[in-house]
C-alpha cells in the first residue's frame, strides 16, 4: 500500500472521529461514537492499524509516526467530547434537584380545635374563676326534663312539633317520648336532681332547634347554662355575675343590658344583651330559678333562692372576633378556620 493513501486514510478518520465526537449530544451518542472509532475489537482506528502491515517497509517508520499522531487526535476529541457532556448532564441533574437550604422549611400541616371549642374551653376557665364548676347531660333528653320539670306545661307552644326535634321512638307512651334537648335548662334539673343545694356549676353544649338559619341562628347551635342555687341569691348577685363574665370574655368597653322578659322556669326573668359597636345582639336568657322548679326536684323555695341563665356560644364568639355571621362556623371553610 502506497503510504500516500495510507495517510490520507488516517486523516479522513481522524476529522470523521472528531466531527463524530463534537456532535455527540449525550452519554450515550458518545459512547456509540467511542465504540466505532476507538472500539477495541471493530474500531475504525483498530482496522485502520491493522493495515500498516501493507504498507512498505521503508515507509514504515513515516506512516507509524502518523498513525500515533492520529490516536492522539482520536484521544483528545473523545476526551474533550467526555468531558462537555458531562458537565451538561451535571448541569441538568443539579437544575432539577437544586436545594436551596437557604429558604424556610415546609411546616407539617397541624390541625387545631375549632373556635368554638376554643371559646367553651375559655368560658370555663372565666366561670371557674367565679367558682362554678362543669357540669354535663344528655342531648338526647325526655320530655320531663326538657320541660316538665322546667314548669312548661303540656299546652305550652315552647313544646310545638314545630319547635322541636322530636325523636321516633319504637313504643310511642308518653313517658318515652324523647326530643334532641333544645335549651341546656335540662341539666339544671338533672343537678338538682341528685345534688342537695348549694349549686354553683355551668353546663356547656349542644342544643336543637328546627330554626331557619341566618346570620344570628343556627338549627344546631351551643349553649352555657349556669345555675347558682344557695341561700340569699339574688337578681343582684346574677348581674354581677354576667357583667362580670361579659366583662372578662370580651372587655371593659363590652355594654350589658337587661330587658324584662319571661321564661316558665324564671321569675322574674331578663334578657340580656351585650353592645355590638352602635347596636345590641341579645346573648342569653335568665332570671331567678322560679319556686315551682325548686319544688320539683324537692328543694324547699322557702329555704333557697337561686339565679340561672342560658347563653348563645356562638353569639358571644362572633362579639369577640366580629364574626358577621354564624353560619361561618359550621361551614367548614378553612380559611375561615384558619384564623383561630
Ligand atoms: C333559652 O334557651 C333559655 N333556656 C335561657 C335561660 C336559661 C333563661 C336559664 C332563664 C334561665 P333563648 O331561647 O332565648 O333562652 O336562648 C338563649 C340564647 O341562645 C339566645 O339569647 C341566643 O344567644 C342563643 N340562641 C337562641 N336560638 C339560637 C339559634 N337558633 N342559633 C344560635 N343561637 C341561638
Amino acid at each position: 500500500m502506497a503510504l500516500g493513501d495510507f495517510l490520507q486514510q488516517l486523516d479522513g478518520l481522524a476529522s470523521d472521529a472528531e466531527a463524530a465526537f463534537t456532535a455527540a449530544a449525550d452519554t450515550e451518542q458518545l459512547e456509540a461514537a467511542r465504540v466505532e472509532f476507538l472500539g477495541a475489537k471493530s474500531g475504525r482506528l483498530k482496522a485502520t492499524q491493522k493495515q500498516m502491515g501493507a504498507v512498505d517497509k521503508t515507509d514504515k517508520p513515516a506512516a507509524g509516526k502518523r498513525l500515533n499522531e492520529t490516536k492522539q487526535r482520536v484521544d483528545a476529541a473523545f476526551q474533550a467530547a467526555q468531558q462537555r457532556v458531562a458537565a451538561g448532564e451535571q448541569v441538568r441533574r443539579s437544575s432539577s434537584q437544586f436545594v436551596d437550604t437557604s429558604l424556610p422549611g415546609v411546616r407539617p400541616e397541624l390541625g387545631h380545635l375549632h373556635p368554638i371549642t376554643q371559646t367553651i374551653e375559655e368560658l370555663k376557665d372565666i366561670m371557674g374563676r367565679l367558682g362554678f364548676s362543669v357540669a354535663d347531660g344528655p342531648e338526647i333528653e325526655d320530655e320531663r326534663h326538657n320541660f316538665e320539670a322546667l314548669n312548661i306545661p303540656l299546652a305550652h307552644p315552647a313544646r310545638d312539633p314545630l319547635e322541636n326535634f322530636y325523636l321516633a321512638t319504637a313504643e310511642k307512651t308518653s313517658a318515652d317520648v324523647l326530643l334532641l334537648r333544645s335549651q341546656t335548662s335540662t341539666v339544671q334539673i338533672r343537678v338538682m336532681e341528685q345534688t342537695p343545694p348549694p349549686i354553683r356549676i355551668i353546663s356547656l353544649g349542644r342544643v336543637y332547634r328546627p330554626d331557619t338559619a341566618d346570620a344570628t341562628h343556627y338549627p344546631m347551635f351551643f349553649q352555657m347554662e349556669g345555675l347558682w342555687v344557695d341561700k340569699h341569691v339574688t337578681m343582684a348577685d346574677l348581674k354581677t355575675v354576667l357583667r362580670l363574665f361579659a366583662t372578662s370574655y370580651l372587655g371593659r368597653d363590652v355594654h350589658v343590658r337587661f330587658r324584662p322578659s319571661f321564661f316558665p322556669f324564671t321569675e322574674p326573668s331578663v334578657e340580656a344583651d351585650m353592645s355590638w359597636g352602635d347596636k345590641w345582639i341579645e346573648f342569653g336568657g335568665a332570671g331567678m330559678v322560679d319556686p315551682n322548679v325548686l319544688s320539683a326536684v324537692g328543694y324547699d323555695p322557702e329555704e333557697v333562692s337561686g339565679f340561672a341563665f342560658g347563653l348563645g356560644i356562638e353569639r358571644l364568639c362572633m362579639r369577640r372576633h366580629g364574626i358577621t355571621d354564624i353560619r361561618e362556623f359550621y361551614r367548614n371553610d378553612v380559611r375561615f378556620l384558619h384564623q383561630f
